[in-house]
């Protein structure tokens, strides 16, 4: 039996497209709460981080970047928030767009060293420099890393949160050139569809989990993306040819049964975009079969 702490983050300035601040309500509403529950843990909600509503904040035009310092006080309320949850406490940080992951891999590594698995059909390696579209939903995991504009890869107390060679990324389908170029500068581990293909689920995780055992925190970022369109519809930015029902399940349960991940986001379900918020109950169901027991 776990605590764990839910924290809603209903940010959509990373991106473009309304509705993915509807995720937390969507998740909710898919019996997030009941779900973990029922598997046994004690569950409590912390509510949501404040976010500002786009219109409110009137940029005076350029790219995604005019919202930095809105997402800067988001992620640092997220860590605040997190601070408040017991150390044993395991965080289910509900998106919202993936910016949020700057506040959440940050709080919930409690300046210890983490391992982030990064499940995405995108790297969101980015920096201001390589971003094409200048969304900061783009850039989390590279600020994460101290890359890119210091006053997003700069929130933890003593510098960046996560080392390079502390990331595993899984089901990569689509980067943009400069992102490549600054994944192979820094020697990332990247499992990409085509390693999904080749090496299948098991041997993937077993590698990442090799990689993490003894560490104190793991962390796994959930982008909804990372499932294939057809089978996760409600996403800002679906790539074709991702992980199938059965894949994502089997990587959520093996790594239940490795015992070692400490928390956990769900991110960028966009109920808009969605049909009858089958995206939102399928991340809850994934998050369920990362927290449930080995039966078999
Ligand atoms: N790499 C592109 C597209 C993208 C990244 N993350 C999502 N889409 N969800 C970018 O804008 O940086
Ligand atoms: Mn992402
Ligand atoms: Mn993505």
């Amino acid at each position: 039996m776990k605590r764990i702490g839910i924290l809603g983050v209903p940010m959509d300035l990373g991106q473009g497209r309304r509705g993915v601040d509807m995720g937390p309500s969507a998740l909710r509403y898919a019996r997030l709460q009941e779900v973990l529950e029922g598997l046994g843990h004690s569950v409590l909600d912390y509510g949501d981080v404040d976010v500002p509503v786009v219109e409110s904040l009137r940029p005076s035009g350029g790219g995604g970047l005019v919202y930095l310092e809105a997402i800067r006080k988001a992620c640092l309320e997220t860590i605040e928030t997190l601070g408040q949850m017991s150390p044993e406490t395991f965080p289910v940080v509900l998106g919202g767009d993936h910016s949020i992951a700057m506040g959440s891999v940050t709080g919930a590594s409690r300046g210890e060293r983490v391992g982030v698995i990064w499940v995405d059909a995108h790297a969101d390696f980015n920096t201001p420099q390589t971003s094409p579209s200048g969304n900061i939903h783009g850039m989390p995991l590279a600020h994460l890393c101290g890359l890119g504009d210091p006053r997003l890869a700069n929130l933890g107390a003593e510098g960046p949160t996560v080392r390079f060679e502390d990331v595993a990324l899984i089901g990569i389908r689509s980067l943009d050139p400069g992102e490549v170029a600054v994944l192979r500068e820094h020697g990332m581990s990247v499992y990409s569809m085509k390693e999904i293909d080749r090496l299948r689920i098991p041997e993937v995780a077993a590698a990442v989990l090799e990689r993490f055992q003894g560490f104190s925190r793991v962390h796994v970022s959930l982008d909804a993306d990372v499932l294939d369109p057809e089978v996760a519809p409600g996403v800002g930015t679906p790539v074709p040819g991702g992980l199938t029902y059965r894949e994502a399940h089997l990587l959520m349960e093996l790594f239940a049964d490795a015992g070692i991940v400490t928390s956990l986001d769900l991110v960028e379900v966009n109920p808009i975009l969605d049909r009858e918020n089958r995206t939102a109950r399928i991340m809850v169901e994934l998050a369920s079969s990362l927290l449930g027991k080995k039966i078999y």
